[in-house]
């Protein structure tokens, strides 16, 4: 089989970041447990071992808040080599706070009930599988909810972001203005992420101490739901959005088959669909992200407006624009798609992280969402590219589009575990 050797590669980074039951995204520059990673490794590990894939989501829920969110980090107690550490994120011994781990006070993307569909699909009934997956569905239930409570009072079906972390996709284009409005003044922290890799392919010096001190204040606030009098930064996300609506339709889809457990899922993913639909520009054919401080869409270029398709919530005429949009060769086909934004957008780096490079993530739920819609080909083609980048450039963090050089951190967790399931669907 022409793929065998990248799939034996690729388990062997999955078994090389396993600690005890959580799949680091890479030992040396991400050494815990990051939320849509380990979601990610959830879906590799599923092709291989769908208890020990089970298990993974299960060290997740460990992290749970009172108030139902499931923090971006669970801190190794035993991994030092990272920043900003607990100490900064200030959670230890607040109320809301979980007990026996140490977790960021903030979250990222929800992908966990899609990992879960994952595993219940390739568990044949086993057991131990479905015992632990039918006790997650609560903790992902109240987690959902989380965010159409805390992160969207107002009722407007996609919530809203504390964090340029929150969204994964950290020093975007798309979130250059609201971030820009933050003069954090002298802080001091230490940093070490650019002693590890290039300090070009990561964020510079003045979006990191925007960062440090969005972190410090949502300790100031007290961990308190966010408000636009006392937030720096709040945006609503629309690719958080559109993970969270495709994850609905999987958590009812698992509530339904581990028993008829009650959940609201498809009535938020109802909610969040609305939402979505009303940041569509037809114009542009992309779906908007929006600064809730100053009540501004986000009309920036960037392949996060076309996630609704992995929500399934574009209509026809919708995906077939946002399809052409794709392969158009002065937008988004480069010679290895897909790149963040297009090279010709405003702030396009071929080597910095979130601002240019090709992400084997965004590629699998693009690829999805294609493959829904009924665009075959094109998802073929994504996971095609993919693999062969990989092949070429190894298990990397992200890739440059146009060279396919492979770039930041190695032994990168999701591009090996989304490397199994590209190579799954194309046999
Ligand atoms: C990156 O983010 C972390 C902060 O959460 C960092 O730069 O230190 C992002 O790519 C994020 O999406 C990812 O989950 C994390 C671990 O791979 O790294």
């Amino acid at each position: 089989m022409p793929y065998d050797r990248l799939q034996n590669d690729a388990a062997s980074v999955l078994r090389g970041n396993d600690r005890d039951g959580t799949t680091v995204p890479s030992p040396q520059l991400y050494p815990h447990q990051w939320n849509w990673d380990s979601s990610f490794a959830t879906i590799g590990w599923a092709h291989l071992d769908p208890l020990r894939a089970s298990q993974e989501l299960e060290r997740l829920a460990r992290g749970q808040w009172a108030d139902g969110m499931i923090p971006h980090i669970i801190f190794d107690p035993i991994a030092a080599n990272y920043e900003p550490g607990p100490t900064l994120w200030r959670t230890d011994g607040h109320p809301n706070a979980p007990s026996g781990v140490r977790t960021s006070s903030i979250t990222q993307p929800p992908v966990m009930a899609t990992a879960a569909r994952r595993v219940f699909d390739h568990a044949g009934g086993d057991h131990a599988v479905l015992t632990i997956l039918r006790d997650l569905v609560p903790a992902i239930e109240r987690w959902h909810a989380w965010f159409l409570t805390t992160r969207d009072p107002s009722g407007s079906g996609v919530p809203c972001i504390v964090h340029p972390w929150e969204s994964g996709m950290d020093n975007a284009t798309r979130w250059d203005a609201p971030l820009s409005r933050i003069e954090p003044g002298p802080i001091t922290y230490r940093r070490v992420d650019d002693r590890v890799i290039a300090a070009q392919e990561r964020p510079n010096r003045k979006d990191y101490d925007r960062y440090v001190f969005l972190v410090e204040e949502r300790a100031r606030l007290q961990f308190a739901p966010p408000t636009r009098e006392d937030s720096s930064f709040l945006c609503g996300d629309v690719a958080l959005a559109s993970i969270l609506c495709r994850a609905e339709e999987d958590l009812a889809y698992l509530a339904e088959k581990l028993g008829g457990q009650r959940t609201e899922a498809m009535s938020r993913r109802g909610t969040i669909a609305a939402g979505l639909h009303a940041l569509y520009d037809p114009e542009r054919a992309c779906y908007d992200d929006v600064d809730l401080l100053t009540g501004e869409r986000l009309a920036v270029e960037h392949v996060a407006g076309l996630l609704p398709l992995f929500a399934g919530v574009a209509t026809p005429q919708q995906a077939a624009q946002m399809l052409a949009k794709l392969e158009d060769p002065i937008r988004y086909q480069t010679s290895w798609p897909i790149p963040t934004i297009p090279p010709q957008a405003p702030g396009f780096e071929a080597h910095r992280y979130w601002r240019g490079p090709v992400w084997i993530n965004v590629n699998w739920m693009i690829a999805d969402g294609l493959a829904r819609t009924g665009a075959e080909r094109v998802a073929r083609q994504i996971a095609e590219r993919s693999l062969a980048m990989i092949a070429q450039a190894g298990f990397r963090e992200y890739f440059d589009a146009r060279t396919g050089e492979g770039l930041g951190a190695d032994s990168f967790g999701w591009t090996a575990a989304l490397a199994i399931d590209f190579i799954d669907q194309l046999r």
